[in-house]
């Protein structure tokens, strides 16, 4: 049979993880955004799966990103909203829009913090929930979109 072309995660971040490292270690760890995006590609590679790892500070740049991974046909989507996972109506159609499965992320534990981090607008529309695994919940999400899109793993 022939070889299927490489499917793709997109990783996504949104408002103030490019600061990931400087402060709050208590909560977020040390490891930088960088340090997520190698992981990531690492987590990735095992699968067989590529990665378009991106951050932006903006809300409409993410649903612009998300209808991208959905006309692209990505094999899934890693989506930590940041602050925006609390506020966003706009990412929760987004996500409603597209055939493609997004794993809400988060570093934290979102429900042993203040009670308002407990909502989140993006759940609602999530394939599943990664959260309070520090940054290695990135290469869960990632291994949860390859188990779902029926990659071989090289683990
Ligand atoms: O735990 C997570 O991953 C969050 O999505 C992170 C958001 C927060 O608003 C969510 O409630 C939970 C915050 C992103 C900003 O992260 C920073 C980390 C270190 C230094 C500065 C910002």
């Amino acid at each position: 049979m022939a070889k299927s072309a490489t499917k793709t995660v997109y990783v996504l971040n949104g408002p103030n993880l490019n600061l990931l490292g400087t402060r709050e270690p208590q909560i977020y760890g040390h490891s930088t955004l960088k340090d997520v995006e190698k992981l990531c590609r690492k987590t990735a590679e095992m699968h067989g799966l590529g990665v378009e790892f991106r951050q932006s500070n903006h809300e409409g740049m993410i649903v612009d990103w998300l209808q991208e991974a959905g006309a692209n046909k990505a094999a899934g989507v890693v989506l930590n909203p940041g602050g925006l996972t609390h506020t966003s109506v706009a990412i929760h159609d987004a996500m409603k829009a597209i055939s493609v499965p997004v794993i809400e992320t988060h570093i934290s534990n979102i429900h042993a913090r203040e009670p308002w981090r407990r909502h989140s607008y993006v759940s609602f529309a999530a394939k599943a929930i990664v959260c309070g695994f520090g940054i290695n919940g990135y290469a869960l999400a990632i291994d949860g979109i390859a188990a779902m899109s029926g990659k071989k793993s090289k683990r």
